[in-house]
Formats: C-alpha cells, sequence, structure tokens
C-alpha cells in the first residue's frame, strides 16, 4: 500500500479517534449536537480528509472508504450513546429540582363569611317562618300612593317632606319603608295571611352613627277574622324570646303611627359594654288602621290585622354590640371577619 494512502488512513483514524474522544467527554445535549455538527456535517474534518479520495486509484479507494465508513459510523454511535446518557442525566437533574412534596400541608384559603346583616336577617326571618309567616318583597321604586296613601300617611304629613324621602325624577319615590309590599300583597290575595316583608329602605338624610340613607327593615302583618292585640303580643313576644334568648325583658308601651291604631312600641332591657340596663326601643307596631285594611282591598268590617316594622341594622349593633351603622357598609374585612 503507498504511503500516502496508509497515512490517509492513519489520518482518518486519528480524526475518529479526536472526534470519540471529543464526544466522551461532551456536556449537555446542545453541546452534542453541536459535535454532531462538527463531526457528521459536510464541512467535517473527515469529509475534508477524503475529499481527494476520487482522485485515488480502485483498490485502494475502497479501503479508505471501508476505514472512513467504520469511523462515520463510530461517531455516530458514540453521538447516539452520549446522548441517550446526557439526557438522561438532564431528566434526572429536572426531575430533582422540580419536585413536589405531595405530603406538605396546603396553604389555607381565606375563608369567606355572611355580612352580619344577612346572619341576623336570616334568623329573623326564619324564626317568623317557624310560625306560619311567609316572605314577600316588592320594588325599591314605588308610587307616592302605594308607599304613603295607601298607608293612611296624608298629603301634609311630615314623612312626605323633601328631607326624609328620595323623589324620583318623573314621578314615585324610594320606598321610605317595605309597608307598600305589605299593601300589594293585601291587594293580590285574600285574608287569612301572614306575611313578612324584608328588604331596603331610603330615607333622605346624612349618614351618622345611627343613621343611613339606605337601610334595611323587616314588617310583618297578619290578617284574619278575629285578630286581637293579643296575638301581636303573643307573636312578638316569641319572636324576641327566640332571637336574644327566653330572659329577655321587654315591654309594649302606647305609641302612635299613622297605619295602626291602637300602636305600640316595643323596647327591650339592654346592657351596652356592661353598664346598667336601659329600656330600648327596638319593634313598632299595631292593629292596621281600617283605612289600611280598606286600601288593601279587604273587607274592614270582617277583618282585623296586626303589623309590626323593625330595623335589621339597630337589631345588629344591640345583638352584636356595633357602635356605628356605618360599619355594615364599609366593608372593612377586619369587621366582616369577626362575624
Ligand atoms: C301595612 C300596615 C301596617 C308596619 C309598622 C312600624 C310600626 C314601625 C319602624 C321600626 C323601625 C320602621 O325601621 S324602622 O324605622 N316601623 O315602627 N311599622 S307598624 O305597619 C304596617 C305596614 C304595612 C299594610
Amino acid at each position: 500500500m503507498p504511503a500516502e494512502i496508509k497515512s490517509l488512513i492513519e489520518q482518518i483514524e486519528a480524526i475518529g479517534q479526536a472526534a470519540l474522544s471529543e464526544i466522551g467527554s461532551a456536556e449537555g445535549s446542545a453541546g452534542l449536537e453541536e459535535l454532531r455538527v462538527r463531526h457528521m456535517g459536510k464541512k467535517s474534518a473527515l469529509s475534508q480528509a477524503l475529499s481527494g479520495l476520487k482522485d485515488i486509484p480502485g483498490e485502494e479507494r475502497k479501503s479508505v472508504g471501508q476505514v472512513a465508513n467504520q469511523v462515520k459510523s463510530r461517531i455516530k454511535d458514540a453521538l447516539g450513546a452520549r446522548l441517550a446518557d446526557v439526557e438522561a442525566a438532564e431528566r434526572n437533574s429536572q426531575l430533582g429540582s422540580e419536585s413536589i412534596d405531595v405530603t406538605l400541608a396546603g396553604r389555607p384559603l381565606p375563608e369567606g363569611r355572611l355580612h352580619p346583616l344577612t346572619r341576623i336577617l336570616t334568623e329573623i326571618e326564619d324564626i317568623f317562618i317557624g310560625m306560619g309567616f311567609e316572605l314577600a318583597s316588592g320594588p325599591d321604586m314605588e308610587h307616592e300612593y302605594q308607599n304613603f296613601d295607601a298607608l293612611n300617611i296624608p298629603e301634609a304629613h311630615p314623612a312626605r317632606d323633601m328631607h326624609d324621602t328620595f323623589y324620583l325624577h318623573g314621578g314615585g319615590v324610594l320606598r321610605t319603608h317595605t309597608s307598600p309590599v305589605q299593601i300589594r300583597t293585601m291587594q293580590n290575595r285574600t285574608p287569612p295571611m301572614a306575611i313578612l316583608a324584608p328588604g331596603k329602605a331610603y330615607r333622605c338624610e346624612n349618614a351618622d352613627n345611627t343613621h343611613s340613607p339606605v337601610f334595611h327593615q323587616v314588617e310583618g302583618f297578619m290578617i284574619d277574622r278575629k285578630v286581637r292585640f293579643s296575638d301581636l303580643k303573643g307573636v312578638l313576644s316569641e319572636f324576641l324570646r327566640q332571637l336574644l334568648g327566653p330572659d329577655i325583658k321587654y315591654r309594649f308601651r302606647p305609641s302612635y303611627f299613622p297605619f295602626t291604631e291602637p300602636s305600640a312600641e316595643v323596647d327591650i332591657l339592654w346592657s351596652v359594654d356592661g353598664r346598667k340596663p336601659d329600656w330600648m326601643e327596638v319593634l313598632g307596631s299595631g292593629m292596621i288602621h281600617p283605612n289600611v285594611l280598606e286600601a288593601g282591598g279587604v273587607d274592614r268590617d270582617q277583618y282585623s290585622g296586626f303589623a309590626f316594622g323593625l330595623g335589621v341594622e339597630r337589631f345588629a349593633m344591640l345583638k352584636y354590640g356595633i357602635p356605628s351603622i356605618r360599619l355594615f357598609y364599609e366593608n372593612d374585612l377586619r369587621f366582616l371577619g369577626q362575624f
């Protein structure tokens, strides 16, 4: 074999050795890819060494070619084997760094709560439902007739004054109490009926610790033949005992409302901040005025009824010891989180 062929074969084997040693110590799949291009590509040292192959005669070209093919396939195998190792190592290190400990405790999520007004409103509703009352609702925007006239509140009554009532453009008012709901219910049903009307009421006044231009009321009434003042006392006493405890002290005190006659307010003996108990007004009530029965389409000679009304915020403030009505509407989570 001529010396230049022998030297070419040695050169090819040397290129192969160099490539194998580089591949053996290559780090990472990116590094291996770079080696693959350098050793297997068109511009590789091997390709360059073989560029003169076509000028070599038959037999000798064949043996150079054989060596070159062996070297090529060894480089290819070495690349494949090293790539498998490198990829396995990369996968293992990724699995190690991204592992999740499924036995770790989860982070607690902040817990939602019912608004204190929702809580007390639900309690109040449940007590009356337990005594046979049905819930009713109606629109917040009302006709002046339903809000005032039907309730025996005459044109000149101070409650109709601009200072107390939100008058709407184009007529109508924001209801100043939920009483119009009861008028509507009376007009749509026939006695006997026992109805509870919880909802928002609106008064045109500035907010302070005890007033808010929007607040919540629960009103109710019961109409049947021979409903008496003692029925009113029985139902409201039972309500107070269930809401505030069996030992609650209360009194019925004569009062006046245009829509009831006779009328009474209910006071409870209540201690604020551990101080000496005092009488606190919590409920208005009375026998439904015959004019109001008539406006509701109920026969005033056949039927009688009692009605009552309470402010939900006032009850919540008393029961939970809340100092200002504004806290209900500020949505401060430090306040709301206590209920
Ligand atoms: C009809 C007939 C009678 C409802 C009544 C009161 C007395 C009363 C106030 C309590 C505090 C309103 O929230 S408050 O400011 N309510 O004192 N409400 S009797 O009487 C009615 C209602 C509807 C058809």
